[in-house]
Formats: structure tokens, C-alpha cells, sequence
């Protein structure tokens, strides 16, 4: 099986990839919904929700804030690594992810869609204000200039996707010739619903997960183990 996965890899002259919360486990980072993930501890309809974000911003802030500090104090993991490596071996690469820690940036990986947005970015809710907030926020919930609350710049339920990240992502599928799913439960949509899109557009679909999901039974390549081990080993 992972013969044949190489194979198609290194036979592929286009590749796209979807990453999720698995791919940054192995830098030390909880996943949303494996065991010690955040949703078996916390309610998301309170972290990840416009409607809980208004009702208690500060205590949604607390949990961003706890996540930027050990997002920061992480490092990219051999899994980001090979990802970085893939990506200078084609000419057409494209990294579709739905984390919001910024580790495939800091690992070097250039071509990169973020469909959950950005935990390092800000935005204001009454000027709409968007900037870059690496440092620890001193106040919280944090204000901006102009005495607007300032929210996390991620996506939350419910909420549509940063302008034309699906619109490319879909292309990228869609062109592609091998189309590499790790780390991720395939359970958020639209995202999940570039695997699918994948096998219709006749990509070899190649899955890296510890788990099976709803879509291991139909890609081509169902690869059980964990994406610091299988990305470096598929190159
Ligand atoms: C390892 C590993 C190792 C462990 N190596 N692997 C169609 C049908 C039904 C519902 C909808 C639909 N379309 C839209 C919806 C609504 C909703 C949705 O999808 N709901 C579902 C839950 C059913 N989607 C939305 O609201 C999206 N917006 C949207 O669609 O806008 C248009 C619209 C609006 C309103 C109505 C209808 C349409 C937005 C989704 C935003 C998701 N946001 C979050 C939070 C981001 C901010 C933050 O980080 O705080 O994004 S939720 C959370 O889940 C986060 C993740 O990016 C996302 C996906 O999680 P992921 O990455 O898959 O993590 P896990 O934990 O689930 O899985 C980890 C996996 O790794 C596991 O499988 C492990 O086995 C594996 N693993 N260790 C490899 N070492
Ligand atoms: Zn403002």
C-alpha cells in the first residue's frame, strides 16, 4: 500500500494537499476531536461560534490566548517538514489547510490556503481593522484603536470561509493529479467536501490518519498511522 502510495506521488505532476489538526498533534498540538482533543473538554458552540463569542468574549479569548502560547512555544513537526520538501520537487503544489497555527508557514511551505484562517490575526468588530498580533495581548478581551473589540481573525461555525480560499482550493483539486488528505476527521464542511470533489476529478487520493473516517473506504490510498511518520516515508 504505501509502495503503491509513493508510486503515485512520485508519478504525480500535481499535487494537492488538505491538512488538518492531525498533521500539528505531533508538534505538541491538542486535536479538536480525538481524545484530549478541545471538543471533549469544552462546548464549541461557546469557542467557536459567533453567537458564543458575543455572549462571553473574554472567556473565548482566554482559550485563544492559552492556544497562541502554546502554538508559539510549539515547533513544525517532520510531517510540516515533508510537506515543505514536496512542494519544491513540483511546480504545481498547493497546500489546502484547515489549521490555524501557522506551522506550515514557519516550517517553509510557500503555497498555502487557509480555509480556517489565522490564529496570529485580529480583526475588529466596528471598524473591521484586520492586522497581525504575534505577542502575547496584554489586555484582555483585546480592544482596538478605536475602542472596538478585537476578535481572533479564525473562521467559526457558521461563518463563510476568507474570500476565494474555497474557489481555490476547488481549482487545485481539481487539477490535481494525486490529492494527499492527512491529519484530518473530515467532518467540517466544506472542506471535508474536497475529498469527495478529489475522487470525481479522478485524483489518486491518498488518506494519513490513525483512524478511519467517513472517507476511507473510498480513496485510493488509506494510509493508518501517524503523518510525522507516513509524509516523510511517502516522499
Ligand atoms: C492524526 C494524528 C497524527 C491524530 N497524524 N493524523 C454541510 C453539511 C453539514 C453541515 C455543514 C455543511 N456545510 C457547512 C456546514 C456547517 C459547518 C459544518 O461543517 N458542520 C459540521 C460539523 C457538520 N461548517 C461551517 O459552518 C463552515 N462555514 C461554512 O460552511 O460557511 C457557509 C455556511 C454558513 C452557514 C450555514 C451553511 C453554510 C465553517 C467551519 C469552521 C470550522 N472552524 C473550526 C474552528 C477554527 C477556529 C479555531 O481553531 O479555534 O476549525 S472547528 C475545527 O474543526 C477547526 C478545524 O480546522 C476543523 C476541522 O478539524 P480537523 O482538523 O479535522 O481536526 P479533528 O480533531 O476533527 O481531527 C483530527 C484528526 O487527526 C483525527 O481524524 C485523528 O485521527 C487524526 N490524527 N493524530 C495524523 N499524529
Ligand atoms: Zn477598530
Amino acid at each position: 500500500m504505501l509502495q503503491a502510495a509513493r508510486n503515485a506521488v512520485h508519478d504525480a505532476r500535481r499535487i494537492a494537499v488538505l491538512t488538518g489538526a492531525g498533521v500539528s498533534a505531533e508538534s505538541g498540538i491538542p486535536t479538536f476531536r480525538s481524545n484530549g482533543g478541545f471538543w471533549r473538554n469544552n462546548r464549541f458552540e461557546d469557542l467557536a461560534t459567533p453567537q458564543g463569542f458575543a455572549r462571553d468574549p473574554l472567556f473565548a479569548w482566554q482559550w485563544y490566548e492559552e492556544r497562541r502560547r502554546g502554538i508559539a512555544a510549539a515547533q513544525p513537526s517532520a510531517g510540516h517538514a515533508a510537506l515543505v520538501e514536496l512542494e519544491k520537487r513540483l511546480a504545481e503544489f498547493t497546500l489546502i489547510t484547515q489549521n490555524v497555527d501557522g506551522l506550515h508557514d514557519r516550517a517553509g511551505s510557500k503555497n498555502i490556503v487557509k480555509l480556517h484562517g489565522d490564529i496570529w490575526t485580529v480583526r475588529c468588530l466596528a471598524c473591521g481593522v484586520e492586522r497581525t498580533e504575534h505577542g502575547e495581548l496584554t489586555e484582555l478581551p483585546p480592544r482596538c484603536a478605536c475602542g472596538g473589540l478585537l476578535r481572533p481573525g479564525v473562521v467559526w461555525f457558521g461563518e463563510q470561509l476568507p474570500e476565494g480560499a474555497i474557489e481555490r482550493a476547488i481549482t487545485a483539486v481539481q487539477t490535481s493529479d494525486a490529492f494527499i488528505v492527512a491529519g484530518t476527521s473530515a467532518q467540517v464542511y466544506p472542506a471535508a467536501s474536497l475529498i469527495p470533489l478529489a475522487l470525481e476529478s479522478g485524483a489518486q487520493v491518498i488518506e494519513i490518519n490513525p483512524e478511519t473516517t467517513d472517507f476511507s473506504g473510498e480513496v485510493a490510498f488509506s494510509l493508518r498511522g501517524n503523518s510525522a511518520v507516513i509524509l516523510p516515508q511517502l516522499l
